[in-house]
């Protein structure tokens, strides 16, 4: 049981912020007026929003006049509880369907096709088989990183030519996939802005040839989402979401990022759950969110 937690706990360890402990020393001398606008720069600091921002403040002022020896201890574990609240209750990632496909997206660099890796390998130890999808024909490297996991984790790939079309490789794996009687498909997409609407409605036609060989997938699209790119996640999660429903999003590099906060902004403001959370280079970096163990590390 203990190492469970701790196996959870781990991840979110390797946050950087230090929130909790500026807090303390800036309610150390009480709570004046200074301390309530300083405390609304660190919030905004830690990515959690202008809005959230204030409003949290303006709650904690108000505690502050209904009981005068207000302590930051106090304050702090009103803090926790407020951030919790606007977390809400946990989602888990359900794969019933056969296959359960996964369509992976984001802008570059924001982590999919590590993250896609991650995945594999995490399914691949549940005793699942999984299949990957090179849909990155944009480059020709991107197709040679995949198979290096590919090996690496031990899954088989699908891929095609550089510069063909990604929906087809999104169709042929799954046709492969049903041949073969694979669990999990996970479909790697090539990075793009999320305001470049051709590359956006590409991704929707990947979409809707999937549907065409699986009417009900992709069961699941993930956003890769970059925790340090700060309130920019906002306006990614936003336009992607329009142009292929975001099922859940993946927090990467939250690992050194002193700006966690982003998770709370995420989840509040677009109600989309953020299912998984990206620590580290390695296969074995990812973690299922789990907002105590985040809140504790962001409050550390
Ligand atoms: N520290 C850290 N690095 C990460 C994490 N996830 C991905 N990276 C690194 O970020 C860089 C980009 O990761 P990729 O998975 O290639 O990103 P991508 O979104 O597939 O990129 P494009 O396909 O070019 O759009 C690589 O150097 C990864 O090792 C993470 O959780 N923590
Ligand atoms: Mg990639």
């Amino acid at each position: 049981m203990f190492g469970f937690f701790k196996k959870l706990a781990a991840p979110f360890a390797k946050m950087k912020s230090f929130l909790g402990q500026k807090i303390k020393d800036l309610f150390s001398r009480g709570a004046d007026e200074r301390a309530f606008d300083e405390l609304e720069r660190l919030f905004y600091e830690a990515d959690l929003g202008a809005a959230t921002a204030a409003e949290l403040v303006d709650k904690i002022r108000q505690l502050s006049r209904k009981k005068k020896d207000l302590t930051s201890d106090e304050i702090l574990s009103f803090v926790k509880s407020e951030l919790l609240a606007m977390l809400g209750s946990p989602h888990v990632s359900s794969s019933s369907k056969k296959p359960h496909v996964i369509l992976m997206v984001g802008v570059n660099g924001s982590g999919k096709t590590t993250s896609l890796a991650k995945l594999a390998s995490h399914y691949r130890s549940e005793g699942k088989k999984v299949l990957i999808a090179a849909g990155d024909t944009f480059r020709a490297a991107a197709v040679e990183q995949l198979e290096t996991w590919a090996n690496r984790v031990g899954v088989d790939i699908i891929k095609a030519q550089p510069k063909s079309d990604p929906s087809a490789v999104a169709f042929d794996a799954l046709q492969a996939a049903q041949a073969r009687g694979v669990d999990i498909v996970l479909i790697d997409t090539a990075g793009r802005l999320q305001t470049k609407t051709d590359l956006m409605n590409e991704l929707a036609k990947v979409r809707r040839v999937c549907q065409k060989q699986i009417p009900d997938s992709p069961h699941e699209t993930l956003l890769a989402l970059d925790a340090t790119v700060g309130q920019n996640a906002l306006d990614q999660a936003k336009t992607f979401h329009q142009f292929t429903p975001i099922t859940g999003i993946i927090l990467t590099k939250l690992d050194g990022s002193a700006k966690g906060g982003i998770a709370v902004a995420i989840q509040s403001q677009l109600k989309i759950p953020i299912l998984w959370v990206g620590t580290g280079e390695g296969a074995e970096d990812l973690a299922p969110f789990d907002s105590e163990s985040y809140v504790s590390a962001l409050l550390k």
